[in-house]
């Protein structure tokens, strides 16, 4: 019997397009597979994931998946489990568009802890500079001082794309964000080859209108991969301590050793030195939003 390693680039249901060498197979997986890294919770493929197939000549079946090196995951939406988004990648790139479906920095938290959760870098990416940035930097500035990348760009013009094509060189890089902020438009403008499906913002809502409906893994030309995904409207962390989360925030991680109590949670209690960095404006109003809000979800799964 003759195996064969792999990479998923896509899910059609119970079946699975795997790259192998310069070549792709849709193949199916076994219903019990041997999960190298210890049998995950949400025990399911995802795009990234690097498997294992045996082959019988042409045809292949998936057998094996090999420990993954990362993964980015949400609470599935209305469900109390886990929903794994894409395995194994360097970077995700946070696509929000400057004014057009309006940005909500909320939304780009809960990205942001769940990247830094997963261990991958996450690169904020203001889309559509063209619209104008007055709304954006309403907000934006709050992110300068952490430890992410900030990149104004415009898919349109082509503004701010040489610094995304040299981020993405040789590197596995997640494209993710709202419906209609423009994640497909601006792999369109990177690589023309790829001829992504772009669609319209509905005029009623001023949101996208899902048209991307399943995450993709491709290869550049110049070396490395993207992975284009559907929008997501909502993006709940899942399991997060509360350690883990101020850890996520940090301009609250800076200042959260210094509260009277080790297991503050900067909520309510006294001598807090994140309520009183709050207070003294050293954290953005709405940062701190963001985490309370998390908290209380935390709390509630
Ligand atoms: N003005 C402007 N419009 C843009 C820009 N980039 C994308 N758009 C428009 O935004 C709309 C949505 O773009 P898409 O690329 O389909 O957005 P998406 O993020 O892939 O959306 P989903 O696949 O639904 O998640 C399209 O009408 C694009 O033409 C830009 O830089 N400037
Ligand atoms: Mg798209
Ligand atoms: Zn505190």
């Amino acid at each position: 019997m003759e195996m064969l390693d792999g990479t998923v680039i896509a899910m059609h249901g119970p079946l699975v397009r795997v790259q192998i060498g310069g070549e792709t197979l849709v193949v199916s997986s076994r219903r019990r597979l041997n999960w190298e890294g210890g049998t995950p919770s949400a025990a399911r493929l995802v795009v990234g994931d690097s498997v294992t197939l045996e082959m019988q000549g042409e045809d292949g079946v998936i057998v094996a998946v090999h420990a993954r090196r990362n993964y980015l995951l949400r609470k599935a939406p209305s469900k109390n489990r886990a929903q794994i988004l894409a395995a194994n990648v360097d970077q995700a790139l946070l696509v929000f568009a400057a004014r057009e479906p309006v940005p909500k920095p909320g939304l780009l938290d809960r990205f942001l802890v769940a990247c830094r959760l997963a261990g991958i870098d996450a690169v904020i990416t203001i889309n559509k500079a063209d619209q104008g940035t007055e709304e954006v930097e309403e907000w934006l500035p709050a992110y300068a001082h952490l430890d992410n990348r900030v990149l104004l760009v415009s898919a349109r013009t082509g503004w701010g794309l040489g610094a995304v094509k040299r981020m993405l060189v040789d590197r596995t890089t997640l494209f993710c964000g709202p419906s209609g902020a423009g994640k497909s438009s601006l792999l369109n403008a990177v690589y023309p080859g790829f001829r992504l499906k772009v669609g319209e913002l509905s005029e009623s809502t001023g949101k996208g209108k899902h048209t991307t409906s399943a995450a993709e893994l491709m290869p550049l030309p110049y070396g490395g991969f993207v992975v284009d995904t559907p929008g997501l409207r909502e993006f709940g962390v899942w399991e997060v301590t509360r350690e883990e989360l101020a850890g996520a925030f940090p301009e609250i991680a800076s200042h959260s050793g210094e509260c009277r109590f080790p297991d503050c949670s900067h909520d309510h209690e006294p001598d807090c030195a994140v309520l009183a960095a709050l207070e003294a404006g050293e954290i953005a109003d709405h940062r701190f939003k963001s985490y309370l809000r998390i908290l209380e979800e935390a709390l509630e799964q």
